[in-house]
């Protein structure tokens, strides 16, 4: 069990708190603005969220340091050293947010040495809380969870996302990708528009894999570690190691099948989420 309960247990209550105000704006007019494409969105929520998770959580870890993907959208410098980080996607699945699809989540990993104490993805609509602690297990709304097991990739359902690249060969690697599964076949193939969300269902074992290329390490550093304590396998899409910065990751409920679907997918090329700007 991890030993940064306190910090655990204050991520729970202060991430239950945010979605208070993700839950009171979801049915409300949001002012949008386009970040990186014309699906990459940002709201004043997205800021107002991230400012209250940061602002509450350095008032009671002063020493602590933050990667938020509203601070690092605005500029702040992203790197993840050894000092307690809170790693916080404030809404995962903006777009959704914006057009009230009833998936989006706050996402909140805490690392220490680089290495990920805890994971809490509060999926807001649904009133689902998908949390770990290293070595402790995996829990949804107190339940423990556990991957489904499956090892013949032709009985998965999948779930993956197309992100927010819209350049023709993102979109055309992430298009075959999805060909070359469907024609596999596997069961299906899933997308519910939060990486986060998307991942934990694979700690449920209600989804038996997912893959992304071009997430960034606040969209998963939480529900990997969720994956990870429910029994379940995350690696990079080329079968190395799980690199949250990376920005590639599959999640498996077995290495046979994590193997199978890095053999079978393709990337794109991404900068890195920790790269310095040329
Ligand atoms: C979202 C991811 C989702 C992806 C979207 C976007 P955000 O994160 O969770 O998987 O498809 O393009 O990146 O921006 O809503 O926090």
């Amino acid at each position: 069990m991890s030993d940064w309960c306190d910090c655990f247990n204050f991520g729970i209550s202060i991430t239950k708190q945010a979605s208070e105000i993700v839950m009171t704006m979801f049915q409300q007019h949001k002012d949008v603005r386009v970040k990186s494409s014309s699906a990459d969105l940002v709201t004043e929520t997205d800021e107002r969220v991230e400012n209250l998770l940061i602002s509450a959580i350095r008032n009671r870890y002063p020493l602590h340091r933050f990667i938020g993907e509203e601070s690092v959208a605005a500029g702040e410098h992203l790197e993840l050293t050894d000092t307690p980080t809170w790693i916080i996607d404030p809404i995962d699945g903006t777009v959704n947010f914006v057009h009230r699809f009833p998936f989006v989540a706050i996402s909140i990993a805490f690392t220490v040495n680089k290495q990920t104490e805890f994971g809490i993805v509060y999926s807001c609509v649904e009133d689902k809380l998908f949390c770990a602690q290293r070595g402790g297990g995996a829990f949804l709304n107190g339940e423990p969870l556990h991957v489904s097991g499956q090892e013949d990739i032709s009985r998965c359902l999948v779930v993956t996302e197309i992100g927010a690249e819209r350049d023709d060969l993102a979109l055309s690697i992430m298009t075959s990708n999805i060909f070359r599964l469907l024609t596999l076949p596997v069961h299906g193939v899933r997308a519910l528009g939060t990486a986060a969300v998307d991942m934990c269902q694979v700690a449920t074992g209600g989804a038996d894999v997912y893959y992304h290329i071009g997430m960034h390490c606040w969209d998963i550093a939480a529900s990997a570690i969720i994956v990870q304590e429910a029994g379940g396998v995350v690696m990079d899409t080329d079968g190395s190691q799980f690199d949250m910065m990376s920005r590639r990751v599959i999640a498996a409920s077995s290495l046979v099948v994590a193997g199978r679907v890095a053999d079978m997918i393709q990337a794109f090329p991404c900068r890195r989420d920790d790269e310095q700007p040329v």
